[in-house]
């Protein structure tokens, strides 16, 4: 069969012998020439060789005390994020996007980051959050439907949730093209040249508007890298129907170079991320990066990931975990012994313990308040449409008390 044959696209045939070869083929371009590791699956340090080579630079400079720092990061977020599963189920939240397996790609990537560098994140980028500073308690609020975001975004450089696919590129990609006009890229200050990070999966590779934002960053040379977290599915969608070619290869086309990173080693996700932010900063212009990981649990807790795909895949990349790989480097090189990562391990239940507590008691927002922070300053139709909406609560006003609250 010709390498370009296909099954019907869209189809619901998963089983045609067409499907089933790509499937096959899909982890091309994962060998070590190709994807940067930096540490392997089982802990151990690798000498850098093919793709790596050119990223462990980046990475010198990083200290046992550095990798601390990484792990006790990922073990937090993993907790922050199973507490928040748990408060969905137990009916605190109204939904839950888990970033379950997917704790390296972020941190690695949120710890490459300088302090004005500015990040679009799409709905499920908890650790890359908690590295820009974001309280764990205030990404609850969207989930529990008591805030339209939570937090504020010039205070942390980091925008808020993007539930619309791929629409947070062009956002970034205007951002940054807004910091060249403002001579934020490319002076040589360290502290004053930024960069743009738009966080996007690799189902969101298909959206049009993600094929626009490298168009325009390309040509305009804007500093913004674009991370790309292959968790393999598109809620039900698998990778094979997103791509036929790899998808860090897709960037080239738009005249951005592409790099894979194995997203579950945190070592090479923050060599790569420092290799690109640096380029971006100093007028380069953008980077593609595609983090090759997985998303262990469902899509969101209303999702069934039984229903479309094999406990084996699962299995498979249980054996890859990125946080079982750094604490078996930290144990296997003794920077780190059991004693340190129990203190870890009751940190990560303390702060699970707050974020229960804050949960619960997150006040329910006034239902005007709605009209509060959508444009900066004082705008004639939305304070209409406020009026308006006053005045039509207000007709329930000399109802019970029960029907008017
Ligand atoms: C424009 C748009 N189309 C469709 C959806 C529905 N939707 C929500 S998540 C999702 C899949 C996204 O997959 P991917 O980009 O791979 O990110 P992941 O959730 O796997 O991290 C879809 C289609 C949406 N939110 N926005």
């Amino acid at each position: 069969m010709p390498d370009t044959v296909v099954g019907t696209a869209g189809g619901p045939d998963r089983t045609s012998p067409a499907v089933q070869r790509t499937q096959e083929d899909h982890p091309r371009g994962t060998g070590p020439d190709t994807m940067v590791q930096l540490i392997s699956p089982e802990g151990e340090r690798l000498d850098p060789r093919g793709a790596a080579e050119e990223y462990a630079a980046y990475v010198e400079d990083v200290t046992d005390d550095d990798v601390r720092g990484m792990y006790r990061d990922m073990v937090i977020v993993r907790r922050f994020d199973s507490e928040a599963t748990a408060l969905q189920r137990q009916g605190e939240l109204g939904l839950w996007a888990s970033l379950l397996g997917q704790e390296a790609a972020q941190v690695g990537s949120g710890r490459a980051l300088r302090r004005q560098d500015y990040v679009y994140p799409t709905y499920r980028e908890h650790g890359v959050a908690w590295c820009k500073g974001v309280p764990p308690k205030t990404l609850l609020g969207l989930y529990r439907g008591a805030s339209l975001g939570g937090w504020d975004p010039a205070e942390h450089n980091f925008a808020l949730y993007t539930i619309v696919i791929g629409s947070q590129c062009l956002h970034a990609t205007g951002y940054a093209m807004g910091l060249q006009r403002d001579h934020a890229v490319g002076t040589g200050e360290p502290d004053r040249d930024a960069a743009v990070v738009a966080y996007l999966g690799d189902g969101a590779t298909s959206q049009g508007d993600v094929s626009e934002a490298l168009v325009f960053s390309a040509v305009y040379n804007a500093p913004v890298v674009f991370f790309c977290q292959n968790n393999q599915w598109a809620i039900s969608e698998p990778n094979t129907r997103q791509t036929r070619v790899p998808l860090f290869q897709r960037s080239s086309g738009f005249g951005i170079p592409g790099v894979r990173v194995d997203g579950n080693d945190v070592l090479a996700t923050l060599a790569v991320t420092r290799a690109m932010t640096e380029r971006a900063r100093s007028g380069q212009g953008p980077g593609f990066i595609e983090a090759y990981t997985y998303r262990m649990g469902a899509h969101t807790t209303s999702d069934d990931p039984t229903r479309y795909r094999i406990a084996a895949e699962v299995e498979e990349w249980k054996l890859k975990d990125p946080i079982a790989r750094v604490k078996a480097y930290l144990a296997r090189s003794g920077a780190a012994d059991e004693a340190w990562f129990a203190e870890v391990d009751a940190e990560a239940k303390q702060i699970a313990t707050e974020l229960r507590t804050a949960c619960r008691t997150m006040p329910d927002p006034e239902p005007e308040s709605m009209f509060d922070d959508v444009y900066a300053e004082p705008h004639a139709v939305l304070d209409a449409e406020r009026e308006e909406y006053l005045a039509y609560r207000a007709g329930f006003a000399d109802d019970s008390e029960g029907a008017s609250a």
